[in-house]
């Protein structure tokens, strides 16, 4: 759609969640947008990609940037998780920095500030889980916040909320949609992100397996695709099916079989559970077929981190390539 054939009414806010990882950035955002679009797992470090995830109020668009969540580290795929949550904030709006109201408050902000190397632009703080604390409401959160913007001066204001219990979401959702500015949409037809369904493909087959998966393994396997096709339906040509292979990629030999699991459990297990959630985004029936691959060190070759959408970052050692 053409921008002059835009609603003059139209408004639109960008805004990056930012946060250290498990504080409950994702899951908000599914909360705001309704769907499970965005991957939320019980382990730290499951998103691992910048990306929009867009939702619309009246004439009101919201694209929600849903970063890593930013840690130290010296590893080369770590470093280039955090670059991807900083670059989260590059034409953004607003950020909105998530605070885990059952951890260590003031520690999340001086944590932050660390690895976040960088100005903030105007923030507001989210206290996330307000649920898991017994009268969080009594919580001195006000001061709290005053002490936070000695660390961050550009702190506008702050809420607490809980994604689970749906606490002060409206009031987020329509201070949200107050603060956006008279401006064209920037997903004026629809699309609900800028990421395809390949993406989100590997992310509900990764999903299952961090939560299935224990230890080190879940963060040493990554997903790509080696085939995609839609093909009509065979009953019903108005229809289509999916027709996906993946790879589940894992570090040692020792890894491929626990992910393949007694007899082949695990690996159909992953992929039942996320067939189903695939089924769900594309609507029509899926077909998948997961192998696993044993890829040493994938996680330090540029190669593999580039085809899962995590370029160099500013940081960047040098970089293992297969020879
Ligand atoms: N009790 C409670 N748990 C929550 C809430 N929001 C998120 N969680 C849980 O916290 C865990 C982490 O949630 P995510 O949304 O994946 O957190 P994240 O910040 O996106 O994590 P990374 O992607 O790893 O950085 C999951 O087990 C969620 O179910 C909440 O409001 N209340
Ligand atoms: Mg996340």
């Amino acid at each position: 759609m053409l921008i002059e054939d835009q609603h003059p009414h139209n408004k639109s806010i960008m805004v990056a969640v930012l946060g250290a990882p498990n504080v409950g950035k994702s899951s908000l955002i599914n909360c705001l947008i309704g769907t499970d679009l965005s991957v939320v797992t019980s382990k730290p470090q499951t998103t691992r990609n910048k990306f929009h995830c867009v939702f619309t109020v009246d004439r009101t668009e919201v694209v929600m940037v849903d970063t890593p969540g930013l840690h130290k580290s010296n590893q080369e795929f770590n470093k280039r998780l955090n670059e991807q949550a900083r670059e989260g904030t590059e034409g953004a709006d607003l950020n909105l920095l998530l605070i885990d109201i059952s951890r260590d408050i003031l520690e999340q902000f001086v944590d932050f500030k660390e690895n976040f190397q960088q100005e903030l632009g105007p923030t507001w703080v989210l206290f996330t889980k307000a649920d898991k604390v017994e009268n969080s409401e009594k919580l001195p959160l006000k001061e709290v916040f005053e002490r936070a913007k000695e660390i961050f001066p550009s702190l506008e204001k702050y809420f607490l909320i809980s994604s689970k219990e749906g606490i002060n979401i409206h009031d987020l959702t329509g201070a949200l949609c107050d603060k956006a500015e008279p401006g064209p949409h920037l997903y004026p037809n629809g699309d609900v992100s800028n990421k395809n369904q390949r993406f989100f493909v590997t992310e509900y087959i990764r999903e299952q397996a961090f939560e299935l998966l224990k230890d080190e393994v879940p963060y040493e396997v990554a997903v790509v695709i080696d085939e995609y096709k839609e093909v009509k339906g065979k009953t019903d040509p108005n229809t289509f099916e999916s027709h996906i292979s993946a790879s589940i990629l894992v570090n040692r030999p020792s890894q491929r079989a626990i992910v393949i699991g007694s007899s082949g459990s695990m690996i159909k297990e992953i992929g039942i559970r996320s067939r189903k959630k695939i089924e769900v985004m594309t609507g029509g029936p899926v077909h998948l077929n997961l192998h696993v691959k044993v890829s040493p060190k994938w996680f330090s070759n540029n190669f593999v981190l580039e085809e899962i959408g995590l370029p160099r970052a500013k940081d960047s050692n040098r970089v293992w390539r297969k020879k």
